[in-house]
């Protein structure tokens, strides 16, 4: 399948794998490069040591192209951004925040920069800045996020801007895929979907709180003080929310979250870790390998639009 985000990625299929902090580690950016679609390293809170040792391992299991996702909270981005260029990762995809001031270095490198947006107005100010393509990023997705839903971010999005746009939030099989080319994406981007793969290395109770999650398990923390983050509702949320509806201080609440999403990752710990997942976990049903999942997402996809002119329209 062709499109311009295939052309500009060198990928196979048109389905991206979010670059989730703690989950996207290299295993997983290589698993799914290596099935056709497009890995990315997840760089989160991590230091630029350790994101620079993440993509020279990625590059030891695949020849294929693989990003890099930069946090722009992160206190070493600076020195991240920097680590991209030297290591010449294929593109960079950014998170929570502008990363207009990185856009000259990475063109001059020939990175590909894909930054996340969840408005138009960040859509438009992207590809003014230079920008190769976006990604809109919808509120059913997990981890922090903005205020519009995909299906009426995606389509203003793609009015807005004539580079490509990839859809994220909310998206995790064919019909998913083939909704948001109809609403003008090239692409899609999937987090929870790729949690439960085979090759993430995540912690199996993390994994099984995401298959057995309804659509209603997730809950979004932190709405009041600006910095919404959706993940699925436990005993962590339940405290947070009830502190944070009593107009707790931010770093009371702060307090809480500090560590929270390694604890889920990495121990496994389900009742005070940060169980980020998105509104379409409840359509995560079993763990399967990467390759499974690209080839469900993209041919599923594919046989829809295909179809598409179908019983309705006669
Ligand atoms: O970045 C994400 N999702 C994330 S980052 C993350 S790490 C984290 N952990 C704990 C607490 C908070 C963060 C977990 N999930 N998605 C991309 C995204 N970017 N969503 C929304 C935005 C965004 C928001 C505002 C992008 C730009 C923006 O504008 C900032 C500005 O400077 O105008």
């Amino acid at each position: 399948m062709k499109t311009r985000v295939t052309e500009l990625l060198g990928i196979e299929y048109p389905v991206i794998q979010g670059g989730m902090a703690w989950v996207a580690e290299y295993h997983l950016a290589a698993a799914v490069s290596e099935a056709g679609g497009f890995g990315i390293i997840g760089a989160g809170g991590a230091g630029a040591d350790f994101v620079r040792d993440q993509i020279r391992r990625c590059r030891e299991l695949t020849d294929k192209p693989f990003g890099l996702n930069i946090m722009l909270m992160n206190p070493e981005a600076d020195e991240i951004a920097r680590v991209a260029v030297e290591e010449g990762v294929k593109a960079v995809t950014t998170g929570a925040g502008n990363p207009g001031k990185y856009v000259a270095m990475w063109k001059d490198a020939g990175i590909r920069i894909i930054p996340v947006v969840a408005s138009v107005a960040m859509a438009r100010m992207m590809e003014r800045a230079g920008a190769d393509a976006v990604v809109a990023e919808g509120m059913e997705s997990g981890g922090h996020i903005g205020q519009t839903t995909t299906f009426a971010l995606v389509p203003q999005v793609a009015d807005a801007v004539g580079i490509p746009v990839i859809a994220a939030g909310g998206i995790a099989d064919g019909r998913g895929l083939a909704a948001a080319f109809m609403l003008g994406a090239e692409a899609v981007q999937m987090g929870t979907r790729f949690v439960t793969a085979k090759e993430a290395v995540v912690h199996p109770n993390y994994k099984a709180k995401i298959i057995a999650a309804r659509d209603i398990d997730s809950e979004v923390t932190g709405m009041s003080h600006g910095h919404p983050v959706r993940q699925l509702r436990n005993v962590m949320t339940r405290e947070y929310l009830k502190l944070e509806k009593a107009g707790a201080p931010f770093e009371e609440l702060e307090q809480l979250t500090l560590g929270a999403l390694r604890k889920a990752v990495v121990e496994g710990d389900t009742v005070n870790g940060t169980l980020m997942a998105g509104q379409i976990a409840g359509l995560v049903k079993r763990e399967e390998s990467c390759g499974e999942i690209i080839r469900d997402v993209a041919e599923g996809g594919m046989k829809l639009l295909r179809e598409a002119g179908m019983a309705f329209c006669n």
